[in-house]
């Protein structure tokens, strides 16, 4: 087993390089020399982990170095991309691979008695981000890298990323993942790179009239800086993720003098605190304090930081250079302060008057939205804003002021509909607010959607007058999947079948030429390779799951799974349900009957917003169908449900390959655009679900025969709505044949009543079935029935399978991310040579 590393018979220290594998089993015992974590008397799978990772960050420091050596050299225009959430997931097998050094990696591993397999399973994930929105950012990263374009991303070293999520017979639980417990191998704190950050304090006017903020509270952001590598290149860029601190300097000599020593002790608690949490929610509004001092601390440090690199690059200075070096792209509204601070520094600290310092600040900054759900669109207070950030506060004012000035003087007849523009709220005098959107999209020279769909929208609904009177600043950003992580990476098998019959591995990073497998998707020695590949994804998934979960799942079932944010809009309601009625339905089945039906294992996995009373129930119920469902003799080999716990980045690599089905299904017009559709696409899965949000795109791209529609449209549905509560809406007996069963205590006596209650339609809220799940219901199970029609036809269903990986070549992030840059950022490649 686990050989003494110091006995390996390996020269001292080498650069890995891919032929090589001495040299990588060499650095990687020379690491693990000089690791903490390293005992002469043992190597051990962790020991290995530690000492991999730490051989590999030194190749990718290397490349780094030389990265922003030749960006620096080169001075192009950069681009910066500010987030609240980077979902990264595991790196090791991402790194390795980008660099062509697994096979390396692996027998050097090898070599030292360990193997790669389980070595990469000792990294815990780094969940820096909720769902769609910070995996996005991650996967635009890796665009970014491998498209070798001169980019950072910044964003925040929370302490504790993403809950962990137990589920127990009480339901969900959720339990702080500290992703640093035992240190992360990747990053580099950079002692060198500090910037103070203020809070509170007050404005104050020179003799000049020039407006200056002092006092308050003053901290420091410290970067630390994980290596971001592309595929194929040597660029290596980088996240930048700031920590909140107390300078020690100022500690100690708070620390000296006796009475303050409390105030320091005080100051060093608000620090940790600021970085201290991820906000768990996912298209959820949290009005927190400390989350707009978190906001703040990005977009300070972040601009501090562009500058001091502006500033750098020119000994003269001429301010409006500014937007040809420098673009900000604002990864929703979380980060919107960047504008206000943009505008700060420019006005206040390098002096320039209002004009000039809007024309940088609004060519410089770019905004995209991510949701048009009311609830998640973030609003603040005007007090709060005012304490917490007094100067800022003022810009926010007179960008409002000036804004409405503009509508008086060029658009007279929206003067009736000013008040709901404006950037500031003041329509309830006891709670004045912020439209951070709306400060956005005044602000900022692009306003992008995530789909087509969405985008339009944005332009005809949520933000109609103000594409009225800027129609030139709306543009869409279809999202993008990296097909690194998503398909080379975590389908090892099914990459070597596609490069096979492609004749080449340039897919890779040109995802269009998988429309190379349309000519072979009735191939069928294709289809075998195709079916055994996946068959081994599910396996290894079924592995997973009895090993982690304590489920055992026959893998000659069809794998159906649903994995995301637990939220009503997205439905996972409707799918339980319809399971319900499966369940049912097999029940009352006679023997030959059930003999003849597709036996199914219906997966779902994903967590609830902590203080989200319905996503939990929706929670229970599915665990416990399941404790029924898989407890029945007469059904269980016929249905499975199973709830993967604490579902994550890690998680979705092993599902998504293993899925032959996955449920895309949100009421239509809610879902902006969902990404994991086009990771499950790109493996093959075949798509049941709405016309909603990339679905739409999607579809058009693998072709209608391949995706199993249903559900309304979204012009359709305030109608729906309407008719809904005005009681016209008439149920499916089986929606209520299934509501009864919940009813009769079928899966239990816990309380399900809420949840079947928002689904009728006199609920006295006038939101009744809000989601339209009982409109949905009967179509939903048609396409069910088409589904099982389907994967009867073996030959057919592989065929659809192989069409949809053939159609996702649209949904890499290099596309998305090549849009950005052109159309957008007007940032070019910048290739280390
Ligand atoms: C989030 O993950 C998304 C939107 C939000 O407003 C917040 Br807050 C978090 C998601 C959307 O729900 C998805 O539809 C979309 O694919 C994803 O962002 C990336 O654009």
């Amino acid at each position: 087993m686990a050989s003494n590393a110091s006995e390996s018979a390996v020269p001292a220290i080498a650069h890995p390089t891919p032929g090589d594998s001495f040299g990588v089993a060499a650095n990687i015992v020379y690491h693990s020399q000089f690791s903490s974590r390293f005992s002469p008397f043992k190597f051990e799978v962790e020991q290995a982990f530690y000492a991999t990772a730490a051989s590999v960050k030194d190749a990718l420091v290397q490349r780094w170095n030389e990265t922003y050596k030749h960006f620096h050299e080169e001075d192009p225009k950069q681009v910066y991309y500010l987030s609240m959430e980077f979902l990264q997931g595991r790196a090791l097998t991402n790194a390795i691979g980008n660099l062509g050094l697994s096979d390396a990696y692996a027998a050097a591993l090898t070599k030292l008695g360990h193997d790669l397999e389980n070595v990469r399973e000792q990294e815990k994930d780094a969940a820096l981000g909720n769902g769609g929105l910070g995996r996005l950012a991650s996967c635009f990263l890796d665009s970014m890298a491998t498209l070798d374009l001169p980019a950072w991303g910044y964003g925040l070293r929370y302490k504790y990323g993403l809950f962990k999520q137990i589920i127990s017979s009480k339901g969900q639980e959720e339990y702080a993942e500290d992703w640093l417990e035992k240190s992360s191998p990747w990053e580099i704190v950079r002692h060198d790179v500090t910037y103070p950050v203020r809070f509170f304090g007050e404005v104050q006017v020179d003799s000049d009239g020039r407006r200056k903020w002092i006092g308050g509270e003053v901290m420091q952001a410290l970067a630390y800086d994980i290596p971001i590598p592309g595929y194929n290149t040597k660029n290596t860029i980088s996240l930048r993720i700031w920590e909140a601190r107390v300078p020690a300097e100022d500690f100690d000599l708070y620390a000296f003098n006796a009475g303050k020593h409390e105030e320091a002790v005080q100051l060093q608690l608000k620090a940790d605190q600021i970085c201290s949490v991820l906000y768990p929610g996912d298209s959820t509004e949290d009005g927190k304090l400390l989350r707009l001092k978190q906001q703040y601390m990005l977009c300070s440090a972040s601009l501090q930081d562009i500058f001091s690199r502006f500033k750098e690059r020119r000994g003269a200075i001429s301010w409006d250079e500014f937007p040809n070096k420098v673009a900000v792209q604002l990864n929703d509204t979380h980060p919107t302060l960047a504008i206000p601070e943009l505008m700060r520094i420019l006005m206040d600290d390098e002096g320039l008057g209002w004009d000039q310092a809007w024309n940088i600040t609004s060519s410089t900054i770019a905004y995209t939205n991510h949701t048009v759900l009311p609830e998640a669109l973030e609003k603040w207070s005007q007090v709060v804003m005012a304490k917490l950030l007094p100067r800022h506060m003022e810009i926010i004012a007179e960008i409002d002021k000036r804004f409405q000035v503009l509508v008086a003087r060029t658009r007279p007849e929206l003067e009736s509909k000013l008040e709901a523009l404006q950037v500031l709220d003041n329509s309830n005098p006891e709670k004045k607010l912020v439209r951070m959107a709306h400060l956005c999209v005044v602000s900022a020279h692009s306003v992008n959607g995530v789909a087509e769909l969405h985008s339009e929208i944005l332009k005809k609904e949520l933000f109609s007058d103000f594409y009225s009177l800027w129609p030139e600043k709306f543009n869409n950003k279809t999202n993008g999947v990296t097909p690194r992580r998503w398909l080379r990476f975590c389908s090892p098998e099914l990459s070597a079948i596609i490069t096979k019959w492609l004749r080449t591995d340039k897919w890779v990073t040109n995802l269009d030429l998988l429309s190379g497998l349309r000519e072979f998707a009735e191939n069928k020695q294709l289809q075998e390779e195709w079916n055994a590949a996946k068959l081994a994804n599910k396996v290894r998934f079924a592995d997973y799951l009895l090993k982690v979960v304590g489920v055992e799942v026959n893998p000659q079932t069809l794998f159906d799974i649903q994995i995301k944010r637990i939220h009503e809009y997205k439905r996972q309601l409707l799918n339980i349900l319809s399971v319900i009625y499966r369940y049912k339905t097999i029940k009352e089945m006679s023997p030959e009957e059930r003999a003849n039906t597709v036996p199914r294992t219906v997966m779902f996995g994903g967590k609830a917003f902590a203080t989200y009373a319905q996503a939990k129930r929706i929670v229970k119920l599915v665990t416990d169908v399941g404790a029924v469902v898989n407890n029945d003799p007469n059904v269980s080999p016929h249905l499975k449900v199973v709830f993967i716990p604490n579902y994550n980045v890690t998680v979705a690599e092993l599902a998504i390959p293993a899925s032959e089905l996955s449920q895309h299904i949100s009421t239509a017009g809610m879902e902006a655009s969902g990404t994991s559709n086009m990771k499950f696409a790109l493996n093959g899965s075949l798509i049941i679900g709405t016309l909603d949000g990339a679905n739409i795109e999607i579809r058009e791209e693998i072709g209608e025969d391949n995706f199993f529609l249903f559900g309304a449209r979204a012009d359709d549905v305030p109608r729906l709505r309407k008719e809904r509560e005005q009681g016209k809406f008439v149920p499916d007996p089986r929606f209520e044949e299934v509501k009864d069963f919940i009813r009769s205590k079928a899966f239990g006596d816990f309380d399900y009543e809420p949840l079947l209650e928002a689904l009728e339609g006199d609920t006295g809220y006038g939101r009744g079935d809000y989601f339209l799940v009982g409109q949905d219901f009967p179509g939903y199970l048609d396409a069910q029935d088409k589904v099982d029609e389907t994967y009867k036809n073996r030959a057919k269903w592989m065929k659809m399978s192989i069409l949809s990986t053939a159609g996702s070549g649209k949904f890499s992030s290099d596309r998305t991310i090549s849009q950005y840059a052109n159309e957008i950022w007007q940032v070019g490649q910048c290739r280390v040579p």
